[in-house]
């Protein structure tokens, strides 16, 4: 059994070629990746036959449009090895993706592709404006979730000393980060904003921590966030993307000084935007949901997975890689309110825009008769002593916002400093009352 996608790990990407050979490469690996999953993955052998396509109808990369999308529910019936492609002794990590329904969707790795995913996480890491020697504090969890140790091994793959802290614990992350110093915090936005606030209280200026460097990721951000993290932290932030069925963290992301958008490692990941409805490739540009596929994957190649996150190809700018736009939405985070499309995202700008208010949020939907509705839980900053009055002032002009911008009528409740869960990872925003009302 052939078992290689060929070429080199090389840890620096290769900028200097053309977008053709960058093209010719990705044809030559997404023939092997095709070929590989066909021959290894019985889903694979299957769906391909159930659609009439056979990897050698793989002449350009254009006919990938033929091939049939992996969705996340063929993980769900495979579970948990059954889209292995090699055997299982070969495999020498497993993962799982941090979705909180159902069973996760279980990956595996060789030591190959652990060291192709160690090479991309460095070369997002490097791409930021890490240095060797850097030290790299990680509030990514460790464990089944990729954050951690996907970082962890990036991070030490290009000279940095890593300081593996994993997640929660806020005050003795404080701490450490006074005593230990270090350049580069890694951790989810929501969380980087968990670990602001525990400095604050504390009565310490975060900006004046040794902080240089976020890479942060996970989760849906707003440039709002942005901001707010660069502000309370004094640092430059960075977006990073990835998911578990794909590799992991350091599937693209953004670089220091480098050009708009994630920057996508197309040596290894091949990427298309499609009409979530239609399933038709979008033109560059468009928005639409990100489809990927793998290119050098041994464990578990992945042909056209639907990611079902929500965002922009780009054209290549400085250097042969195509970019993404941040990914603001997952296809499934979008809320119908009232026959209004609602993503967290609008309301996260909102928020942040008002003033007075802290950037924790919830979205508690509830269906009385045919309709959703939707109460948005807010919460006054910190510092902020005022009562019931202001409250109450600021949920009306939060109303009269989202009743403007996004054009739907919803309720804002608007509680005191601190009220709100924070979660130690991923943020989870959703408070879902509609299934009782059923
Ligand atoms: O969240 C991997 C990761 C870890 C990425 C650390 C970045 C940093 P999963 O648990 O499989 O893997 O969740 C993947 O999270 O499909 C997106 O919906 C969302 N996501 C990840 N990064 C971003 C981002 C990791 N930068 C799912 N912006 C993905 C928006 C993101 N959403």
């Amino acid at each position: 059994m052939e078992v290689s996608g060929g070429g080199t790990v090389d840890i620096d990407a290769p900028e200097h070629q053309s977008v053709e050979q960058i093209r010719d490469l990705q044809l030559q690996r997404l023939r092997w990746s095709v070929r590989h999953a066909c021959e290894n993955v019985p889903h694979y052998r299957h769906s391909f036959a159930d659609r009439g396509v056979r990897p050698d109808d793989l002449r350009t990369l254009e006919d990938l449009a033929q091939f049939p999308f992996l969705t996340k529910q063929d993980f769900r019936v495979n579970y948990p090895f059954g889209l292995f492609a090699v055997p299982r002794a070969r495999v020498v990590r497993i993962h799982t993706s941090s979705g909180t329904t159902g069973k996760p969707t279980v990956v595996g790795y060789t030591a190959r592709d652990i060291d192709i995913w160690t090479t991309l996480m460095g070369r997002c890491i490097r791409a930021a404006g890490a240095r060797t020697g850097d030290i790299v504090h990680i509030a990514y969890d460790y464990g089944l979730f990729t954050g951690g140790l996907g970082s962890h091994w990036g991070a030490e793959r290009i000279g940095c000393t890593v300081i593996p802290v994993s997640s929660g614990r806020s005050g003795w992350q404080v701490e450490l980060i006074e005593d230990f110093r270090p350049d580069i915090l890694m951790a989810t936005p929501s969380y980087a904003l968990n670990l602001a606030e525990t400095f604050e209280r504390r009565g310490l200026d975060a900006k004046l921590s040794s902080l240089r460097i976020g890479i942060f990721g996970a989760e849906p951000w707003t440039e709002a966030t942005r901001a707010a993290l660069q502000a309370r932290l004094g640092l430059e932030a960075f977006d990073l993307y990835g998911l578990a069925e794909v590799m992991g963290p350091g599937v693209a992301c953004e670089s220091a000084g480098g050009p708009e958008g994630l920057t996508l490692w197309e040596d290894h990941i091949y990427p298309e935007v499609i009409d979530p409805h239609t399933g038709q490739v979008l033109p560059e540009g468009e928005e639409g949901e990100l489809v990927l596929t793998t290119l050098t994957k041994e464990a578990l190649p992945v042909i056209r997975y639907r990611t079902r996150d929500l965002t922009r190809l780009l054209p290549p700018q400085r250097g042969p890689m195509r970019r993404i736009a941040r990914v603001f939405a997952r296809t499934d985070d979008m809320l119908v309110i009232h026959g209004v499309n609602v993503f967290p995202s609008q309301l996260e700008a909102l928020i942040a825009h008002i003033g007075g208010l802290s950037p924790h949020y919830k979205l508690e939907v509830s269906r009385q008769g045919p309709l959703d509705d939707l109460t948005l839980h807010v919460e006054t900053l910190e510092h902020d002593h005022e009562g019931d009055a202001a409250r109450r002032r600021i949920a009306a002009e939060l109303t009269r916002q989202i009743k403007t911008y996004v054009g739907v009528s919803i309720a804002v409740a608007v509680h005191r400093p601190g009220t709100l869960e924070r979660a130690p990872g991923k943020a989870t925003r959703l408070i879902e009352r509609r299934a009782a009302a059923r």
